[in-house]
């Protein structure tokens, strides 16, 4: 594993990460043609062995003792367009979200440094819109809150529907880390869960994501009322992306009362688990982000989880319209089972996208150095 002194080991990834553009030399390099065949019969494995040999896979691309802690906060909630039959936000169904206006810039700075004060180390902002197309203002206004987020030395992450190749480069621009653009689900399933942007509209705002610098966010929601066959494909759909997604949300579909979804079956653990495994071991270097539904899971349940290569949640007081498992519960848990917070840019992948920022801030390390997941400067 590549554990170093704890006051050296930041600079000392930061360098390496930024020097070679790759993982550390010892780490296999990542593979980009799978067949589904190969991926299902994975999935498919004896549920003990998946998770070993997940959780072996996971010790030679992680540190298996750190989870990054991310929170959400809704800058734009309800009134979307979109007609996803799991969300509580689209205009379509008779929810009990009520729709509001974006946010104004201070209360989400407010929300990022008690996240920070928290110990998380990523800001995710999700506005419910299907598009940016006639907010120009309202964009504007995003480009800001981007801006002083990253200057707190926070990973910044949104989440704000379809973009153009421009208005990704604004953002990568502005300092954002990341861009959340879910597949959801496979090719095959997803037209039965949306039908007002298409699989091949998803796939092009991630590509001009990608293509602007940007990590991409990117998995899916178990218990739409899809088969095994749908979640192998739609890991196989990121695993022949031409760069894996830094990051692999695995949602479980938290029943929204007036969605047409609302009385779906929930989903069983073990296939949470397979998901989450099969994503480890075909996505090495991903981190995979137990998302939505984790409150419904016990402790023991989460901890097999993070044996199994789960390396990052969402915590704090909200995740979008529903409530989330809070810090100090979170932090509790963590404690009982010996994980700690991760740094931001601690993911190799992560930090070499970041690049020149990283470097302008390691050398010499300067007042918005990265955080540690206790708020303070790093070393
Ligand atoms: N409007 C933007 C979009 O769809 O790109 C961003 C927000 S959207 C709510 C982000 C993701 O949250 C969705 O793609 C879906 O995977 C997940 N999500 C939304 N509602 C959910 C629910 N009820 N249960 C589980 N996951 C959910
Ligand atoms: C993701 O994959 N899950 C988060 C985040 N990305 C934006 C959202 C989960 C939403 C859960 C339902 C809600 O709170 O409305
Ligand atoms: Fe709108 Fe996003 Fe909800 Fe779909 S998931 S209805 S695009 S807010």
């Amino acid at each position: 594993m590549f554990r170093v002194g704890p006051s050296v080991r930041l600079s000392l990834r930061f360098r390496r990460a930024l020097a070679t553009h790759a993982l550390p030399p010892t780490v296999p390099p990542t593979r980009h043609a799978w067949t589904k065949k190969e991926i299902q019969d994975i999935y498919d494995s004896p549920l003990l062995d998946l998770v070993f040999r997940a959780a072996s896979v996971h010790r030679q691309y992680h540190d298996p003792s750190k989870i990054q802690l991310c929170t959400l906060m809704n800058i734009k909630t309800g009134g979307c367009s979109e007609d996803c039959a799991y969300c509580s936000q689209s205009s379509r169904y008779a929810t009990p979200t009520k729709a509001s206006r974006l946010v104004d810039i201070e209360p989400v700075l407010e929300a990022a440094r008690k996240a920070k004060a928290n110990g998380s180390t990523r800001f995710c902002m999700g506005a419910a819109w299907r598009d940016l197309s006639g907010r120009k203002r309202g964009f504007e206004r995003i480009l800001t809150m981007v801006r002083e987020i990253r200057g707190m030395g926070m990973e910044v992450c949104t989440t704000l529907g379809m973009l153009s190749p421009e208005q990704a480069r604004q953002l990568k621009e502005a300092g954002l880390t990341a861009y959340n653009h879910n597949l959801d689900t496979s090719r095959e399933y997803y037209p039965e869960v949306i039908t007002t942007r298409s699989y091949d509209d998803r796939l092009e705002t991630i590509a001009a994501v990608r293509d602007a610098g940007i990590s991409v966010c990117s998995g899916g929601i178990l218990g739409l009322g899809e088969t095994d066959k749908d979640r192998v494909g739609l890991i196989w759909e990121v695993a022949n992306m031409p760069e894996h997604p830094e990051s692999f949300p695995v949602n479980a579909l938290v029943p929204i009362k007036g969605t047409p979804l609302e009385n779906n079956e929930p989903v069983p653990y073990q296939t949470i688990l397979r998901t989450i495994s099969t994503a480890r071991i075909v996505l090495p270097a991903t981190i995979i982000r137990l998302a939505a539904g984790r409150q419904t899971l016990d402790e023991t349940q989460q901890a097999m989880c993070f044996m199994a290569g789960a390396n990052a949640v969402f915590t704090g007081e909200q995740m979008l319209t529903t409530p989330c498992s809070p810090w100090d519960e979170d932090k509790a848990m963590m404690a009982r089972w010996g994980l700690e917070g991760m740094r931001s840019f601690e993911q190799p992948g992560v930090a070499r996208k970041e690049g020149d920022r990283l470097h302008a801030q390691s050398e010499p390390e300067a007042a918005a150095a990265p955080e540690t997941s206790t708020g303070q400067p790093s070393a």
